[in-house]
């Protein structure tokens, strides 16, 4: 037997043309399951919560694969409530999104960056789970079939909450980072690839297989490597940077006057997709650094804290990577405003949050 279960066929061959077969996969079902076994106190809410969650993103794959055969491409003739176009996509991923956390029963509300107010879902009062969501993040990447993704927090109301059936107010639902349960991403790229994890516990990555149309644990506890020369910035609007942050970036490029030894230096590699998701997953997998500063022109930086910055930090922190806002406080810890408060944000390995800390001193 090969590795985990994987045999090789009749022959006893492996490699290309013998394909080994496992029989012993963890799909996302078995995990979350295995998950809650864990846990004595749980009721399987999260648990049936996250089925919902899973089904939409299979949903969102399927239509991003078929977009151009089915004329799913462009704009859909609206604006969403931070003045962007919506694309015909943005549109169908937030109404597939809607409609499977109310089918849950296990949600009470739900933020969405394509919704103004929050949607409340009064048909199940005693629901503990609110999701935050960004249905598709780099949207703006779409036709050209670029990877974009959906973003997700997951966050529990307080006890006192649940019990009263009222509708949770915007306060209630404005945690930092600190507070979610769960939270992670979903790329839609060569393949459909989800990250989750859970407060204090491990990143998971998972593949979809089409054919089984399952999850495949393919990456499990997940860590992001502790440097690498790689930046991952918007360098476009390095002129509206605070003048820190532009020596910061400089610095990766070119040696200081301090350096000991300027012949040795090597510059950074430079990866910018434009999609945050694809972004972040190459930054976790790679190692590296990835930032949206606040800036001149967007002095609240451009990604928004609930469904963007917290729950990629919390990925991030989980995967032993390091993520901060444009103050240099942890982004963990940043409690938003209102539901689409924005946040700068740099996140990434260890060492490289560290020379951005040193630099913005
Ligand atoms: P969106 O939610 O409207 O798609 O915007 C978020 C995206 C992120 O995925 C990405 O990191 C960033 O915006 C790119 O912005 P820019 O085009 O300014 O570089
Ligand atoms: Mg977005």
């Amino acid at each position: 037997m090969a590795t985990n279960g994987t045999k090789a066929n009749g022959n006893g061959e492996t490699g290309v043309g013998a394909e080994a077969i496992n029989y012993d996969i963890i799909t996302l079902t078995r995990h979350l399951t295995e998950e809650q076994v864990k846990h004595r106190e749980a009721t399987g809410d999260f648990t049936l919560l996250c089925h919902a969650l899973q089904f939409s993103f299979k949903s969102i794959a399927y239509y991003i694969r078929r977009a151009t055969l089915i004329n799913l491409t462009g704009l859909a003739g609206s604006s969403n409530t931070t003045g962007d176009d919506q694309k015909k996509l943005d549109v169908i991923s937030n109404d597939l999104f809607i409609s499977a956390m109310r089918g849950s029963g296990r949600c009470r509300a739900l933020i969405s960056e394509e919704e103004e107010q929050v949607i409340y879902f009064d048909e199940h009062p005693k629901a503990r789970y609110v999701v935050a969501c960004d249905p598709i993040d780099g949207s703006s990447n779409l036709d050209a079939g670029v990877s974009v993704g959906t973003i997700f927090s997951i966050m529990r109301l307080p006890d006192s909450v649940v019990e009263s059936g009222a509708r949770p107010s915007v306060e209630d639902l404005c945690m930092p980072g600190t507070e979610l349960v769960a939270a992670g991403f979903t790329m839609y790229g060569a393949s459909a690839q989800l990250v989750i994890t859970m407060r204090g516990g491990t990143v998971n990555g998972f593949t979809l297989d089409n054919a089984l149309g399952e999850f495949i644990l393919t990456h499990p506890n997940m860590s992001i490597p502790k440097s690498r020369a790689i930046y991952s910035v918007n360098e476009g609007n390095s002129l509206y940077w605070q003048p820190k942050t532009v020596s910061y970036f400089n610095s990766l490029k070119s040696p200081s006057d301090s350096h000991p030894d300027p012949s040795k230096f090597k510059p950074y590699s430079s990866r910018y997709i434009g999609s945050m998701v694809a972004d972040a997953y190459r930054t976790l997998l790679y190692g590296g650094i990835f930032a949206y500063p606040a800036d001149k022109k967007s002095p609240k930086g451009k990604l928004r804290i609930l469904y963007e910055c917290a729950p990629m930090a919390m990925v991030m922190e989980n995967a032993g990577g390091k993520a901060v806002d444009s103050n240099m406080k942890r982004m963990m810890e940043v409690k938003p405003e209102g539901i689409h408060d924005r946040s700068g944000i740099f996140m990434g390995s260890e060492k490289e949050i560290e020379k951005v800390l040193e630099a913005h001193k």
